[in-house]
């Protein structure tokens, strides 16, 4: 049995703005956090003391971090040099320098030829003795079109196609190392990449072309013992026969991950018989307040309540409340700032639930039902330097809301074709206040910025 250590998604160096500087040590508190937290895991692997740890990839924001993060993430790496705990460190997308073409962070690692580690940048068997025997790992770093495909393959294809191009070569390149197994050695596949089934919009990914998802099928083979993955952020086991697992990143990179339990895992693998747990770690916690004092009767009193009823100490806060712009005199800023302060940082957004709630010409009243034709006359009115124009600007007006296609501004030659199409109906011009409580945009925006870290 070869007891093996699985983490993922550093981002080290990631996220500084929900930091603040620490006066002793000069370094962005988050820097401080993710360094802790990195530090949990490899103390564990030392203390177990586990056989082989496997880093799923994506140790920094991007390819080139700072020297002071980089020196970080090694310090704590180096530690698993001196317990002669073997190492492999796969490349992640975050990891390669321009697709790939630049290099990868990771490989200095190789290139100084740091003892009992292994950079795992291409797809490639490794086998590694332990302590507790050999076990094979095959590295599945983060694919790019330029890996596996040519121009020449790739002409005229849709994106649909290129990716089916790059699963069929993955899935021949992948059985060719599976052919070489040893079929008596416990074997792990360690894979930076979406699959078809992992949460978090795999379509939509697709669909902008960021990247491909490789098949549940490709993964999910008896000749494996252990599938450890990397890329997705948020922790889940996508098949038990044979675990198939994403430990997700360790800290929180940003809200998208505020309600994600964070952690590592660690593996007891077996030819044929793996067990695995799931190990938390103590992250530092964020915590939207979401207030909508708009129809409230005391603004103030309410936020602050809102405030005082969660947990803000020593946590990454943001406060997002909506109130109507004739509110806003009713706020005083300092005893918001005041009752925040016991959070680690803070960021505070004001949202007006209508622009329109205090007419800005009174003469236009606040009737409902407003004639959208009137409503701009009596705006011209009050705008002197638009009188000139005033005629033209009323007939088009009137031309649009009644639908017309062959109302054209005098003066203007244009091809016909392009008002052939009314631009506006009159319902569309009626006005309607924005809804912002919308919870579906609001997770929709959180899965967005998920997506973009991946
Ligand atoms: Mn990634």
């Amino acid at each position: 049995m070869v007891k093996v250590l699985h983490l993922s998604d550093i981002h080290m160096g990631s996220g500084f703005s929900h930091g603040k500087l620490n006066p002793e040590t000069g370094l962005n508190t988050r820097l401080e956090d993710f360094m802790t937290t990195l530090g949990r895991c490899i103390d564990r692997a030392i203390a177990e003391p586990v056989d082989l740890v496997l880093f799923g990839g994506d140790a920094f924001p991007d390819a080139t971090p700072l020297p002071i993060v980089q020196e970080a993430f090694a310090a704590q790496f180096r530690r698993l040099v001196d317990a002669e705990i073997p190492t492999v460190l796969l490349v992640g997308n975050h990891d390669q320098h321009s697709q790939g073409a630049g290099g990868a962070s990771l490989c200095i690692y190789r290139t100084l030829g740091v003892p009992g580690f292994i950079v795992g940048d291409r797809l490639e068997t490794h086998c590694i003795q332990t302590r507790s025997g050999a076990i094979q790992v095959i590295t599945l770093p983060w694919l790019t079109r330029s890996t596996l495909l040519t121009r020449p393959d790739t002409e005229g294809l849709s994106l649909a196609e290129v990716n089916q191009l790059l699963i069929d070569r993955l899935r021949v390149a992948l059985e060719g190392e599976i052919r070489r197994l040893d079929p008596s050695l416990p074997t792990i596949l360690l894979g930076h990449l979406m699959t078809d089934t992992a949460q978090f919009g795999a379509e939509r990914f697709l669909a902008v072309g960021k990247g491909f998802t490789v098949p549940m099928a490709l993964l999910a083979r008896p000749c494996f013992d252990y599938v450890a993955l990397g890329h997705v952020h948020r922790h889940q086991v996508l098949s038990s026969q044979p675990p198939i697992v994403y430990p997700g990143s360790i800290e929180r990179v940003d809200f998208s991950e505020e309600t994600e339990t964070k952690g590592f895992i660690l593996v007891n693998v077996q030819r044929g018989e793996t067990a695995f747990e799931f190990c938390p770690l103590p992250v530092r916690p964020f915590q939207t307040i979401r207030v909508n004092i708009s129809r409230s009767e005391q603004p103030q009193a309410d936020l602050i309540a809102a405030i005082q009823a969660t947990a803000i100490e020593d946590a990454v806060v943001r406060l997002i409340y909506q109130l109507r712009s004739e509110q806003l005199d009713q706020i005083e800023s300092h005893v918001l700032h005041q009752a925040l302060g016991f959070a680690h940082t803070y960021t505070i957004q004001t949202e007006l639930v209508s622009q329109l709630a205090r007419p800005r010409l009174p003469e236009l009243g606040t009737a409902p039902d407003l004639d959208p034709l009137e409503a701009l006359k009596t705006y011209l009115e009050t705008q002197p330097q638009l009188t000139e124009l005033t005629p033209d600007l009323m007939n088009a007006a009137s031309a649009l809301i009644a639908g017309e296609s062959n109302w054209m501004p005098s003066g203007i030659c244009t091809d016909s074709e392009q008002f052939s199409t009314p631009i506006y109906s009159s319902d569309q011009l009626a006005v309607h206040s924005v809804d912002l409580t919308d919870d579906a945009a609001a997770s929709e925006a959180m899965e967005a910025a998920q997506l973009r870290l991946l």
